[in-house]
């Protein structure tokens, strides 16, 4: 078959397999799935999503499979072994995916793990695989280097660090993200004092962003999931007279409402965020972003136009940056959106990888 960039696609989208799709716990993949598998749809393709059952996603058909869900993979060792559960959902996807496949063009991998890749050469069709996070464990790495080798052109990750921190990236496609921009209000005025949105864990270093808020004297909102209860009680111990408010893990409605208000976000990831989709739903909604230049949303916030970037795990850069907020135009955040991380913008990168792809594959 000679895809023709008019000729819709059949494709069948595998999903992450850590929960149920629409239980948050498959974390930034499962708005990356949705909001990829619309873009498609709205070009005219044929989207069918395979997930662990229990799974919903908007109005999205899902073919639900049953079985037990896979750990996570950022809670493994590097060195550790890879880990299948008995009867695993993993496994029961990838052979309902074999039975069917005849009836597709293509599959769309979601899920960081290793089977999916391992059985990519004895598939009949092409496989195109979402690499959701950076490199975390040697097995991993390696099915990647193997598989990568074999079919190039066929990874496709959400940022250029993120591709680095694997050996053989040279060849992976850059996505970037995308939102549903009208989920998202443009606010022109900062009501508010500065804002942070994360999963409270230390990786994403959210004692600098209240240390920087405290020398600045601002108050600080948090936004996000109670990951690590500990972690947060031992900040609360390190910086006691902090005027931080924590406001939970809100849905988005809520979310870009309260962070829409703010003069900033912090970003202070102290690992290689893969991409950073905080930093596009705050420039969404107006709000510059201040970010260590490190990982994803450094390839996202444009220095001095719509935000500022820092020397990473500096406080007085943070400091200094959040000094000069009021130098960027709140209107130029929402537009550098508009342009580069819409459903449309999104769906254009997506589909060209895929289209290429099949052009790749089918001429030898
Ligand atoms: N771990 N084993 C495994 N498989 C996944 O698909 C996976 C994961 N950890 C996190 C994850 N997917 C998603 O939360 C990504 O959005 C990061």
């Amino acid at each position: 078959m000679n895809p023709s960039p008019s000729k819709p696609l059949r494709i069948l989208s595998l999903s992450t397999t850590v929960g149920a799709l629409g239980t948050g716990l498959g974390g930034g993949v499962e708005l990356t799935l949705h909001n990829i598998s619309q873009a498609l749809r709205q070009r005219g393709h044929a989207v069918t999503i395979v997930a662990p059952c229990g799974s919903h996603l908007g109005d999205l058909p899902i073919v639900q499979i049953p079985g037990q869900l896979q750990t996570l993979a950022q809670t493994q060792g590097r060195t550790d072994p890879v880990l299948l559960p008995p009867d695993a959902v993993l496994a029961n996807m990838w052979a309902y995916a074999r039975a069917v496949q005849d009836e597709y063009d293509l599959l769309l991998n979601y899920a960081y793990d290793w089977l999916p890749l391992y059985l990519t050469p004895f598939f009949g069709r092409p496989i195109a695989h979402l690499i959701s996070m950076g490199s975390l464990s040697d097995a991993m790495d390696q099915i990647m280097q193997q598989v990568g080798t074999q079919f190039p052109g066929t990874f496709g990750v959400h940022s250029r660090a993120q591709a680095e921190t694997f050996a053989t990236a040279d060849d992976y496609r850059v996505l970037g993200n995308g939102l549903d921009l009208a989920l998202y209000e443009f606010c022109p005025e900062a009501t508010e004092g500065l804002g942070w949105v994360g999963r409270i864990a230390p990786e994403k270093g959210l004692e600098d962003a209240i240390a920087a808020a405290s020398h600045a004297n601002l108050p600080l909102q948090i936004w996000g999931a109670m990951a690590n209860p500990g972690y947060w009680q031992q900040i609360q111990r390190t910086y006691p007279d902090a005027r931080v408010e924590y406001r939970g893990f809100l849905p988005t409605a809520q979310l870009q409402h309260e962070l829409g208000r703010c003069q900033g976000l912090l970003m202070t990831p102290k690992w290689i965020e893969a991409f950073g989709n905080v930093a596009i739903e705050a420039l969404a909604c107006g709000v510059p972003v201040i970010a260590y230049r490190r990982g994803g949303p450094a390839e996202i916030v444009m220095d001095g136009k719509t935000g500022w970037l820092v020397q990473p795990d500096r406080i007085e850069g943070l400091v200094e940056a959040i000094a000069r907020l009021d130098q960027i135009d709140r209107a130029a955040c929402r537009q550098q959106v508009e342009a580069d991380y819409s459903m449309a913008a999104m769906g254009d990168r997506v589909e060209r990888w895929l289209m290429d792809i099949l052009v790749n594959r089918y001429s030898g």
